[in-house]
């Protein structure tokens, strides 16, 4: 799912009174705090036209910026920092990602120094998962399964494929299956969203008894970004995305032209060779 290279528009050198630190004195008196952000948008559109609705008011965001770290008061600047990134992607859509950097230059330590500092990346992620159900009601464990999804905190639902019953696959005897796939945007890290999956999985009365056999849901990360990575319960891309006609028909159905990042084959060019 290749990124686009975006423009940068800087923010730096925003001075706010606010009140967090892990001591109390902080908390009561306030210091200052100053605040750089790189907001990551495509300006192309705004550059040709002048139109500033085609990009980001950087004044407004400043405002935001202001309004949001006097607003609460955290402990850490390493959560004023996430909590703000946050704030500022979901506030401004035009921003896919977002560098933010909190500075304290009164930092209370004890010694002379000119600041101290946290500066983290945040971005939206575009991910697409496989639903797949073979028990009870399927089309409802599919549909209210799209529903949590796209009631997922910071995630939205962009497209999701047509349901299509599919012969099990694997060697399990068991009842046919309601496959689907979708393509979603989320602020979560892949395992994040891997217990948000199984939470939903879980309230549709998901028990794990024999590996491969009949489930009331099943919700599988196929792609995250051009992301490649294995750890014991996290394998991306899904290990047999490049297998399985249940997975590919319904994501070639709604984007023929994601490109797998090992394999370098879209998935129109990968269920083509399934089909052979
Ligand atoms: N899921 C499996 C095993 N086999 N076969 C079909 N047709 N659809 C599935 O979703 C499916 C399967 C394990 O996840
Ligand atoms: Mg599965
Ligand atoms: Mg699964």
């Amino acid at each position: 799912m290749s990124k686009n290279v975006y423009d940068k528009i800087s923010i730096k050198g925003l001075e706010i009174f606010a009140n967090h630190g892990v001591f109390p004195e902080e908390n009561k008196l306030g210091q200052k705090f100053v605040i750089n952000v790189a907001l990551y948008v495509d300006t192309r559109s705004a550059g040709l036209t002048d139109d500033l609705e085609q990009s980001v008011n950087y004044g407004t965001v400043c405002h935001q910026i202001n309004d949001f770290l006097t607003a609460n008061t955290y402990k850490l600047i390493e959560r004023c920092a996430e909590e703000l990134a946050t704030h500022l992607l979901v506030s401004n859509p035009l921003v896919q990602e977002i560098d933010v950097e909190i500075e304290k230059p009164g930092a209370p330590i004890g010694l002379p120094l000119e600041t101290v500092s946290v500066k983290i990346h945040r971005a939206w992620h575009d991910v697409a998962l496989a639903l797949g159900s073979n028990m009870g009601d399927t089309k409802k464990y599919l549909d209210d399964a799209v529903q949590k999804i796209d009631k997922l905190k910071n995630t939205k639902v962009i497209k999701v494929a047509d349901y299509i019953t599919t012969k099990p696959y694997g060697g399990v005897e068991q009842d046919d299956f309601l496959n689907s796939a979708m393509l979603i945007r989320t602020l979560f890290t892949p395992n994040e969203l891997l217990n948000e999956l199984h939470k939903i999985e879980n309230e549709a009365g998901r028990v794990r008894t024999i590996h491969w056999g009949p489930r009331t849901l099943d919700l599988d990360i196929l792609l995250y970004d051009d992301l490649v990575m294995e750890t014991n319960d996290l394998t991306i891309p899904h290990v047999e995305l490049h297998l399985r006609d249940f997975v590919l028909k319904p994501l070639a159905q709604i984007a023929p032209w994601l490109r797998h990042p090992v394999y370098g084959e879209t998935m129109a060019q990968m269920l083509a060779k399934l089909e052979l």
